[in-house]
């Protein structure tokens, strides 16, 4: 049975979301057969029978698992016999240390893209994000982003200095092919390149190379996605 995967998309189906990049990478880092469900931020509770709180959510013949992290640790264990996305154990630690440093650079990314991020939302989208995203930050949109573009840009760009140091030595994050490490960066790059036309990324930089890598892998898959930049 095809796996089903569902991705949150905004108001022109712009599949846009990090985590929802990282598992689509990841099912297509292991040859896996999968179909994508569009759904809006308002629509993640009805998911799957409901309780879901995020997406992605990954419908496995049934078995229903929410958490990109979650999804690829049970892609990883489910389907031995696929390459694999960590390359062992001291892999899936290295993996894992990135998962959660993406839990720093996720808000720095926002701040760049956030005004332009909540234009492009499904008109019926726009309302519960902006009350639950007010709420989070404790001011409006318009207050959270309202240091010059130049300096969000400059600090996102700093805090990635690490993978960009990393990507002067080899190709990818994981060395000489991409491993899941690469597609956690690459998710929040995707988020960005849906969702807004600010170039977060300075053509010169390792990181853009590596990116238009990424961008070309499973046949240009993520290329092919509805883009700004
Ligand atoms: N730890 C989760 C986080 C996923 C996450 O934050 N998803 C966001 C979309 S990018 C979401 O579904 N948010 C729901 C909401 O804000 O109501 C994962 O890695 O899957």
């Amino acid at each position: 049975m095809t796996i089903i995967l569902y991705d949150l998309a905004g108001g022109q189906d712009q599949r846009f979301s990090g985590p929802c990049w990282r598992t689509r990478f990841a099912l297509a880092h292991k040859g896996l057969a999968f179909e994508t469900r569009p759904v809006r931020f308002t629509q993640i509770p009805g998911i799957a029978g409901g309780g879901q709180k995020t997406v992605p959510v990954l419908d496995d013949g049934g078995r229903i698992i929410g958490d990109s992290w979650a999804i690829a640790t049970y892609l990883e264990e489910t389907y031995p016999k696929t390459p694999s996305l960590f390359g062992g154990a001291q892999g899936r630690a290295y993996a894992l240390f990135i998962n959660n440093w993406m839990n720093v650079i996720g808000p720095l990314m926002l701040k760049v893209i956030l005004l332009d991020l909540y234009a492009r939302l499904d008109p019926a989208d726009q309302s519960y994000f902006r009350e639950s995203r007010e709420k989070r930050f404790g001011k409006t949109l318009e207050a959270h982003a309202a240091e010059p573009m130049e300096t969000r840009v400059a600090v996102l760009r700093a805090v990635v200095e690490p993978a960009r140091a990393v990507l002067r030595e080899q190709p990818f994050l994981s060395g000489a092919a991409p491993l899941y490490p690469d597609y956690l960066l690459a998710g929040y790059f995707m988020w960005a390149r849906s969702m807004s036309p600010e170039k977060v990324l300075a053509e010169d930089d390792p990181l853009y190379a590596w990116f238009q890598r990424m961008l070309d892998l499973f046949g240009g898959m993520a290329r092919k996605a509805p883009h700004e930049w």
